[in-house]
Parts: C-alpha cells; sequence; structure tokens
C-alpha cells in the first residue's frame, strides 16, 4: 500500500468532484471527511478482499471475537496509521489548506460498547490483525451507541448518541450475506424422510440478520481482518405477520439500542433477542463460508476457533450444537465434541451481580430450541457427574448449567468449551480458587490467565506524537512494532536531557488538555498542577468516592492552614454513571458540587481544582491520558478484574497510585516498587473481612475527627446542593456498612497521597519515575496478548508464519 502525495491530493480533489462536483475551497468539514474516507477505503479494498481469499484459498483456521459489545472510536487515523500513509495524507492536506485534526474531529466515535470491556475487544481487533492473525470480531450494530453524558446542574443527563446520523464511511452493508434467525413459537422433533428426528418450529418469529462488515488494518503489514456487525431487518416474506406498525417496530428495534449497564446483570428480555440474534447469525455465517473449504463438519475446530468474550455470546454453544445436529444430522456426541474444541471463554468480573443467569421460562418461551439443546447439556452434564461424583451431590448441585429456574451462562460457558481464561493474574488465581473453584476441581486444564494488554499503536503513536516523537529520537523507532523495544529507554534514566525532553512533551500535552478545559467547562488550570487522573466508569467498587473524600481532606486542611506546603493539583473525573445505578448517579453530582465549591473559593486560589469532564468516550481519554501525572486506579482489592486504563497512563508516562488489584498487580512487578505507589488492603485482607463478617465502618468514622469532618460535610450543608445525594452517600457509609471498605482504606489512601506529593516536588527524581513507567509498559501491549490467546487457546498462527512454512 503505497501512495505519494500528490497522488493523494490528486485522487482527493478527483472524487470531491465526483461526488460533490466541488472544489477543496467550498466543501464543509463532513463533505471532506466523507470523500477522504472513500480515498482511504479504496485504498485498502485490495488487500480487504485478498486477506480474504487467501485465508480461504489456503483453509487458514481462524478465530472469531464473539463480543456484545465494540468501542473502535475514531477511526481515520488509526486506519491511516496502519496503512502507513498517515503523515502523508497529513501533509498533502495541509498543502490544500486542511487540517487532518479537524477532519478527524468530524468523525462520529463509534461507542457500541460501555467501557474496559467493550474497548479491550477492539484493542484486540487491532492487534489481531497487526500481528497477522486471522481473526475477526462478531457483533451488533447498534443504532445508537452508549448514551451521550450532559451534566446539568451538576446531575447526569443521556442523551442518545445518533452516531449514525451522517452514515458511517467505514461500514459495507453486506446484503447478500443475510442469514435468518429464528424467536419464539414451539420447536418438536418429529421423523423427517430419511428416519432422522429433525425440529419442526410452529410460530416462530422469523428475523433478517444482516452484516455491516468494517475493514480491520493490520500495523502496515498489508493485513485486512473484518469486523462484522449484525443489524436487524424483517424479511419481505414476514411483512403480513405484523399486525400494525407498533408490532413490527418492536423487532425492528431490537438492535436499537445498546444495554447501557456495565458490569450489571441485564435480565430483560430484549437482551436476550440480542444475545442469540448476533450469536445465532454469526454461527451460521462461520458454518456457511466453512462449508466452502469442503471439508467434513466433524474437523471444524481445525479450521475454526470461536471466542466468547464474557458469557453474552455463550449461546454460541447451543446454537452450533443446533446447526450441526439440526441442520447437518451430526449426532449429539459427535457435535458436543467439536463444539467443546472450537469454543473458548473470557470471564471478565467476579461481581455476582454481573454473573449472567437467565430464567428458564424467559429462554424456554423465547428461544424454544436453544432450551432445549441447554436441558440436554444440563441432564448429561448431572449424568456424568454422578457416575464420578457420587457421594458428592452438593458439587453437582453448584456447578449444574440449570439451577433454581435459571440458566447460568458463566457455567454453561466453562462446561462446554476446552479454556476458561481471567484476565489479569490475579483474578485468574481468584477465578481458580474461590468463584470457580468448584471448575477448578473438575477442570484444572482449562484454566488459564491472559493478563490484557492495550493497543499501543492508539493509545501511544496517535494519542501522544510529542512523547512517540522523544522516543524515536531517543531509542529509534522500532518499539512502534514492538512495543518490548521501549524497555531501551531504561538506559537514559540518568540522561538529564532526555528526562527534560519528557518533560517538555508532557507539559505541551498538559497545555492541550488545560485549553480543552478551558474550551468546554469554563475552568481554568495551571499545567504546573499536578494532573491526577480517575477516568472509568462510575461504580462503587472502582472507588471514585475515595477519591473525592481525600479532595476534601485537602480542602479542609487549607481552610485551617492556607500556608500548608502542598503541590498544587489539578483532579480530573471522566465517568458515565448507568442510567439506572441511581448510587453512581449521586456520586457524579457530589463530584460536581464539590468542584464548584472548591473551584469558586477564593482561599483555595486554584491551589486544588477539581474538573469532571462530560461525556468521557475514547476520543477524550485519547485527550486526557497523554497529560496524566497520576493515575488513579484504587478500586477495592479483588474487585477490578484487570483494569486498562491503567496500562495507558503508564504507558504515557504516568505514575500509578493503585491498591493491589487487577493488573496494578502486574504494573508494579514491571516497574518495581520504587516506581509505583501502592496502598490499601490486599485482597486476602479484604476476604478475610468476609469470613470474619467484623468490619465496622462506623469505628472509623467514631475514631477519626478527619473524616467525621468530610462525611458531615455531605450532610450539613458544607457541599452545597446536595441534600439527598450527600445524604444517601453519608447512610452508604455509616449506616450500610460501606460496602467498598473506603473509610478501612482512607488513612492508607491519603499517606499514599502525600507521598505523590513528595515525590514530584522533586522534579529530577519524578521525571526518572515516568521514563522507567513507559519503559516497562511494553509488556502490556495487546499484541503479546493476542499472540498468547492466538498460541494458547485458538491455535491459530501469524499467516506469514503460515505461508512461510507452506513455502
Ligand atoms: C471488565 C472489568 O471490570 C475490567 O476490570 C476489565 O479490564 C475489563 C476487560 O477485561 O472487563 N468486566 C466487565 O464486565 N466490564 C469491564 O470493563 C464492563
Amino acid at each position: 500500500m503505497e501512495m505519494t502525495k500528490e497522488e493523494f491530493k490528486k485522487e482527493l480533489q478527483q472524487r470531491l468532484k465526483e461526488k460533490y462536483a466541488m472544489d477543496i475551497n467550498d466543501a464543509s468539514s463532513q463533505e471532506l471527511y466523507n470523500v477522504l474516507g472513500s480515498v482511504v477505503k479504496a485504498y485498502y479494498s485490495d488487500a480487504w478482499s485478498n486477506t480474504w481469499k487467501d485465508y480461504l484459498e489456503d483453509g487458514q483456521k481462524q478465530a472469531y471475537y464473539f463480543s456484545i459489545e465494540f468501542l473502535p472510536g475514531k477511526m481515520l487515523k488509526s486506519n491511516l496509521l496502519n496503512m502507513g500513509i498517515l503523515e502523508t495524507v497529513e501533509a498533502g492536506l495541509a498543502d490544500l489548506g486542511v487540517s487532518l485534526d479537524e477532519l478527524a474531529q468530524v468523525e462520529q466515535d463509534m461507542a457500541l460498547g460501555n467501557g474496559g470491556l467493550g474497548r479491550l475487544a477492539s484493542c484486540f481487533m487491532d492487534s489481531i490483525a497487526s500481528c497477522g492473525l486471522p481473526g475477526n470480531g462478531n457483533g451488533i450494530r447498534y443504532d445508537y451507541g452508549l448514551f451521550k453524558q450532559r451534566f446539568v446542574d451538576g446531575y447526569q443527563v443521556e442523551l442518545p448518541d445518533e452516531w449514525l446520523r451522517n452514515g458511517n464511511t467505514w461500514e459495507v452493508r453486506k446484503e447478500s450475506k443475510a442469514v435468518d434467525v429464528l424467536f419464539g413459537g414451539n420447536v418438536y422433533l418429529a421423523e423427517d424422510t430419511d428416519g432422522q428426528l429433525r425440529p419442526v418450529y410452529e410460530g416462530a418469529r422469523r428475523l433478517r440478520a444482516v452484516p455491516y462488515d468494517t475493514a480491520v488494518l493490520g500495523y502496515q503489514n498489508h493485513l485486512v481482518n473484518t469486523l462484522r456487525l449484525w443489524s436487524v431487518e424483517i424479511p419481505e416474506s414476514e411483512e403480513d405477520h405484523y399486525r400494525s406498525i407498533e408490532d413490527r417496530r418492536a423487532f425492528e428495534d431490537l438492535t436499537a439500542v445498546l444495554y447501557p449497564d456495565d458490569s450489571n446483570e441485564r435480565g430483560r428480555q430484549t437482551r436476550l433477542w440480542q444475545e442469540y440474534f448476533f450469536v445465532s447469525a454469526g454461527v451460521q455465517s462461520i458454518i456457511r463460508y466453512y462449508l466452502r473449504l469442503n471439508k467434513p463438519l466433524d474437523v471444524l475446530n481445525e479450521y475454526v476457533a470461536i471466542h466468547i468474550n464474557d458469557t453474552h455470546p455463550a449461546l454460541c454453544i447451543p446454537e452450533m450444537m443446533r446447526i450441526l445436529m439440526d441442520e447437518h444430522g451430526m449426532s449429539w456426541e459427535k457435535a458436543f465434541n467439536v463444539t467443546v474444541k472450537v469454543m473458548s471463554y473470557t470471564n471478565h468480573t467476579i461481581m455476582a451481580e454481573a454473573l449472567e443467569k437467565w430464567p428458564v421460562a424467559l429462554m424456554k418461551e423465547n428461544l424454544p430450541r436453544m432450551y432445549q439443546i441447554i436441558e440436554e447439556l444440563d441432564r448429561r452434564f448431572v449424568n456424568e457427574l454422578t457416575i464420578c461424583y457420587p457421594e458428592n451431590p452438593e458439587l453437582i448441585q453448584r456447578t449444574r448449567i440449570i439451577q433454581n429456574e435459571q440458566v447460568h451462562m458463566a457455567h454453561l460457558a466453562i462446561i462446554c468449551s476446552h479454556s476458561t481464561n481471567g484476565v489479569a493474574k490475579l483474578h485468574s488465581d481468584l477465578l481458580k480458587e474461590v468463584v470457580l473453584h468448584d471448575f477448578y476441581q473438575l477442570f484444572p486444564e482449562r484454566f488459564n490467565n491472559k493478563t490484557n494488554g492495550i493497543a499501543q499503536r492508539r493509545w501511544l503513536q496517535l494519542a501522544n506524537p510529542k512523547l512517540s516523537k522523544v522516543l524515536d529520537q531517543t531509542i529509534g523507532t522500532t518499539w512502534r512494532k514492538t512495543p518490548g523495544d521501549l524497555k531501551l529507554l531504561q538506559n537514559y534514566v540518568e540522561d538529564q536531557t532526555v528526562l527534560d525532553q519528557l518533560a517538555e512533551a508532557k507539559k505541551s500535552n498538559k497545555q492541550r488538555l488545560a485549553s480543552y478545559i478551558e474550551e468546554t467547562t469554563g475552568i481554568t488550570v495551571s499545567p504546573e498542577a499536578i494532573f491526577d487522573v480517575q477516568i472509568k466508569r462510575l461504580h462503587a467498587y472502582k472507588r471514585q468516592l475515595l477519591n473525592l473524600l481525600h479532595i476534601l481532606k485537602l480542602y479542609f486542611d487549607l481552610k485551617d492552614d492556607p500556608k500548608k506546603v502542598q503541590e498544587s493539583r489539578l483532579f480530573i473525573f471522566g465517568a458515565k454513571a448507568a442510567p439506572s445505578y441511581t448510587y453512581a448517579k449521586s456520586i457524579i453530582k457530589a463530584i460536581n458540587e464539590v468542584a464548584n465549591l472548591i473551584n469558586n473559593d477564593p482561599d483555595i486560589n486554584g491551589r486544588i481544582k477539581v474538573v469532571f469532564l462530560e461525556n468521557y468516550n475514547v476520543h477524550l481519554a485519547e485527550l486526557i491520558i497523554p497529560a496524566a501525572d497520576v493515575s488513579e486506579q484504587i478500586s477495592l482489592a479483588s474487585k477490578e478484574a484487570s483494569g486498562t486504563s491503567n496500562m495507558k497512563l503508564m504507558l504515557n508516562g504516568a505514575i500509578t497510585l493503585a491498591t493491589l488489584d487487577g493488573a496494578n498487580v502486574e504494573i508494579r512487578d514491571a516497574v518495581g516498587d520504587d516506581n509505583v505507589v501502592i496502598f490499601g488492603m490486599t485482597e486476602r485482607e479484604v476476604y478475610q473481612y468476609y469470613e470474619r463478617q467484623d468490619y465496622v465502618a462506623k469505628d472509623y468514622y467514631d475514631q477519626s475527627p478527619v473524616l467525621q469532618r468530610i462525611l458531615n460535610a455531605f450532610v450539613d450543608g458544607t457541599i452545597p446542593n446536595i441534600y439527598f445525594e450527600g445524604r444517601e452517600i453519608f447512610d452508604s457509609l455509616l449506616k450500610h456498612n460501606d460496602e467498598y471498605f473506603v473509610l478501612r482504606d482512607f488513612d492508607a489512601y491519603v499517606k499514599a497521597q502525600e507521598k505523590i506529593d513528595g515525590l514530584y516536588r522533586d522534579q529530577h527524581h519524578w521525571q526518572q519515575m515516568s521514563l522507567m513507567n513507559i519503559a516497562n509498559a511494553g509488556r502490556f501491549s495487546a499484541d503479546d496478548t493476542m499472540m498468547r490467546y492466538a498460541e494458547e487457546i485458538w491455535h491459530i498462527e501469524p499467516v506469514e508464519q503460515y505461508s512461510k512454512k507452506k513455502g
């Protein structure tokens, strides 16, 4: 894929004429963006169709990553980067008087995910392609992505995300690849003309799944994989079945909205339909493609790996069984054998409320054939265990798929797949030792860890060109392809020039963010302050509240003693709360009110500022992360499965202030104790409290005048305008005994923050720490993570290696 600047300019102008009959000067940004998109698309289209054809011709084993969420963000610049023409296009546009950065703003963030889980799926897509691996995504094309967040009087208000309003340049609708999906009705087995038992469907609703494909470009390797997202339509033949427009609408809305909950079970019928819809469509299209290879279905696992990203796509299992048995006449035993070998599963949380369960009645009514198969899977599992563990009926009760009239999706996924992994060492250990211990005893060989990773191209090369340049000048450019080479930076830890350049890059990123803050909130902030960042979904277990309590402490300290020695701090929050999660929304309101109070207090005089940026999303993350000095990763130990903002912030030179939770543990191992600040209870201590049940939050309050003053501020009017929210927060800590041990960890957190303050004062040392973080972030590259999935779970190989072997 090569293109000179002049070729690019010509092509752009030509297409602009064809499409809009316009010259550059007359075109709006949107028009220019559209045309640029089509130039880019044309540019990779050959590679896209070749990749597809090569896989087919070579009979290459492919992985399919099934996820109900993908969160790619904007794609223009990452596509340009991966094609190797970012600079050419930027320069070409500049010649024509157009700024690429401005054009890139026109693109709507593709926000078909809630948070970490969806963003991880997109980082993985990028890395799969960049590693040359044959792997594709499969998900839902929601008409509306994650809601847009606005603050009105400090309250979160949700607005619809009409991301498709101006069209989506990157997708290709593939009408000819549509498949039908059946819902509801009755299913019974009847003998067919060949004497086989086949299911007969009565009164089922038939919906059409139409795929929209998006190219996933590998980093400068000519490989283009596919992200396939399904959208619902009503087949023409079925139109008579709808009695009214409203009736029809209800079905057409199946893929309209993304469920905006994060780490929470969604027990809603539409959600179940969504899950089956994209799973059935995806598995059907995989089988259809596979049949073109002319291979028997009982070796499907040699050509296809299906990954179940969290339990939402776990219906892949019964759906695969259905297709193999009902449509291809395979026996139960054979079908099960193949299915287990094809499927693998990742668990992303131990939070009990997030472990999906579906009521049997709901499943039976809406997905009758799925339920029949699940019931049989359950029956056979119970039979087998009864033979192996006759003396242990409790084990069977605890592990079976159907319990108390509910289908346990995680059990289904573990029992019927060959691999179950957690997303950080600590998380995987907890799965084995506690949460999924029974299953670990039954199937020890299936359990493994795959620590999450991030697409370092987006989070460093694209988000932080300033730092990237310093790296190029210092250690050469190999880190761009091999993030492990960032390690070379360690050799410069005593080099003052390099340290100064790093500081300079950080400062300029802080200035960029400061301007954004000023523009969007009207709050003036100083780039000299410590930029202290907590960006993630708002959830009680992530403990944004702990951060807020500490801010109040600093505030009162300064009020009492205006001369107190303390570095200036800017506390930055970015977080959306699930619309139905009232407690999280109360915390947002409280943070906003505290921000108002402190930012406008003349006594404070700007020494502490608090900014809650609206509508945190991928794009905003790209702006905030390069500017961060401190990375707040303060969840209650054991609750955050991995976290990924921790990795992005570290890569951009922020110092991690963390509990030993999720991947923070591995960050500490990577940089060493001297280059992170760790505080708070360990996961063991947390479990000890659970066992002894002797945590009394109120004792901490009673014994600490500092905490009394801070907590009272929520209910005595010190923080204005939070009459109800303040009471709710106060009660959550004292009356309801502080579920996430905020008060227990408060003192330790304050000390850790004091340590940060002292460390920052010694700028030279701080820069050295920052350098060490950048240098050791390579191991969190999603490229490595994907290579491990490829080798150890999916058994797929990079294409280059494959062709070499063939040659
Ligand atoms: C999550 C975890 O909470 C988060 O710690 C992890 O980094 C992420 C990706 O593995 O998955 N699990 C989950 O249900 N959501 C997450 O972000 C929404």
